[in-house]
């Protein structure tokens, strides 16, 4: 009778993945797009902040390939704000493009006109713009660390089992 009960609600459970309200789901992956502007380390540090008080580690967003990229680009566009902080810094090695979330250089990249062009010698973190009049419709600068900008975190989505009636 036990084991009885135990299959009827394996049948009746499904497997979903699971990202919290205010965060937008892709892959295996849940997205926040902040509203407030912060510096690079900042905007880190809360990502930590946030994604602890769902008991997940979470970090500024790692955009690895296209489908990625155009997945926030369009979170972008519906947001309202335009310049973004991603999880890519240089400030170990200049000109070595490394993610936070996995210490892995950076292979795939979207970079604008001319960047990343380490200006003034103090650019060593990455953005991703919204500014098509200015030649960045949805690509990639790097900006000085202690600039404030908006930010994107991430986090892995959660596999929980869910009844699928009732
Ligand atoms: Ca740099
Ligand atoms: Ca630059």
């Amino acid at each position: 009778m036990k084991t009885e009960i135990i299959i009827f609600f394996a049948a009746l459970t499904a497997v979903l993945a699971t990202c919290p309200a205010d965060w937008n789901h892709y892959r295996d992956k849940c997205f926040f797009l902040s509203r407030e502007n912060e510096t690079f380390a900042s905007a880190l540090k809360l990502c930590e902040v946030i994604g602890s008080q769902y008991g997940r580690v979470a970090s500024l967003a790692t955009i690895d390939d296209a489908g990625t990229q155009n997945h926030i680009a369009n979170l972008i566009k519906r947001s309202g704000f335009v310049t973004f902080y991603i999880g890519a810094t240089d400030i170990v090695h200049e000109d070595t493009w490394v993610w936070v979330s996995t210490g892995k250089n950076a292979t795939y990249t979207n970079w604008g006109p001319q960047q990343p062009n380490n200006r003034d010698g103090a650019e060593n973190c990455a953005v991703l713009n919204y500014l098509p009049d200015e030649g960045f419709d949805m690509k990639w600068s790097d900006d000085p660390c202690a600039s404030y900008f908006n930010y994107i975190c991430e986090m892995a989505s959660a596999e929980v089992h869910s009844p699928l009636v009732g």
